[in-house]
């Protein structure tokens, strides 16, 4: 049975008015990433950190999928093989759309671990140093996100998935986070056509097959209605 991959970064988000991380005005260009995405800067300053994911989690439950979440839905449901989604997006908007098949590789903002015991919940719309863990009350609760540094969720059964692919798509990412970025090249070496969708070449462009430029709103639906006419 024919599978595809889809690899989507925070581009597929922009329209939906979720900010990028590297374009102009983009997330780190607010915060440097060692003080709100790695442990460390946790550590130091669990207010800031806390401070910068709930805004995120507040502006992710307001925001709602734009029509190329909505067309990746219309090709799960329709292509005769199987399409699975690895996001590196914590914003939620595959599952709002309604796509069944999505591994969150960098967490959810949704979600709540315990530093402490491991324990994950339904993270609360705000969180503050010292939030106490629901099963072991020690005050360790941070968002349940993949911060750098560290392990990313469902590695095992990404690598399986992309040796297994006849197809592998980027959307909106800008191939400067690793592993995600690499994830082109073990698709390619497994026989998978790659195919680059993105507003702008990413820094991994060239180890693309094919490449389609523009707003992911647009060229989205363009490539779902070509993957379904066969
Ligand atoms: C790990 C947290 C090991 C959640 C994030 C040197 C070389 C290689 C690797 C490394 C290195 N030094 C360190 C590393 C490893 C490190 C890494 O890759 N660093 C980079 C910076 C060099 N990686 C890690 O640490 C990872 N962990 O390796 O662990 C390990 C092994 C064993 C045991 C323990 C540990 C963890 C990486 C995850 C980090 N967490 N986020 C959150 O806050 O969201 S990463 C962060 O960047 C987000 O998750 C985001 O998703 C991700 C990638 O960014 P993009 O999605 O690509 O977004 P970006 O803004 O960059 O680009 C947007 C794109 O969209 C652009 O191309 C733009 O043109 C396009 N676009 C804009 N508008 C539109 C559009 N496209 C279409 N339509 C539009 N309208």
């Amino acid at each position: 049975m024919a599978s595809i991959v889809i690899l989507t970064g925070a581009g597929i988000s922009a329209e939906s008015g979720l900010g990028t991380f590297r374009d102009e005005g983009g997330l780190w260009s607010q915060h440097r990433i060692e003080d709100v995405a790695t442990p460390e800067g946790f550590a130091r300053n669990p207010d800031l950190v806390h401070r910068f994911y709930n805004a995120r989690r507040v502006q992710a439950a307001a925001a709602q999928p734009n029509a190329a979440h909505h067309a990746l839905v219309r090709l799960e449901a329709a292509y005769k093989g199987e399409v699975t989604i690895v996001t590196q997006n914590v914003d939620g908007l595959h599952a709002a759309a309604g796509s069944q098949r999505v591994l969150h590789m960098h967490g959810t903002l949704a979600g709540a671990l315990c530093g402490n015991c491991d324990h994950r919940w339904a993270a609360p719309p705000a969180m503050a140093p010292g939030h106490p863990c629901p099963a072991c009350a020690a005050p360790a609760a941070r968002p349940d996100v993949v911060w750098f540094g560290e392990m990313l969720y469902h590695m095992d059964e990404i690598w399986d998935l992309l040796r297994n692919a006849d197809v592998f798509a980027a959307i909106g990412t800008s191939g400067q986070v690793y592993p995600a970025a690499a994830f082109v090249q073990d698709a390619a070496r497994a026989g998978a056509h790659t195919v680059e969708i993105n507003l702008a070449p990413s820094a991994v462009v060239s180890d693309f097959a094919e490449t389609r430029f523009g707003p992911a709103s647009t060229v989205v639906p363009q490539w779902v209605d070509d993957m379904l006419r066969g």
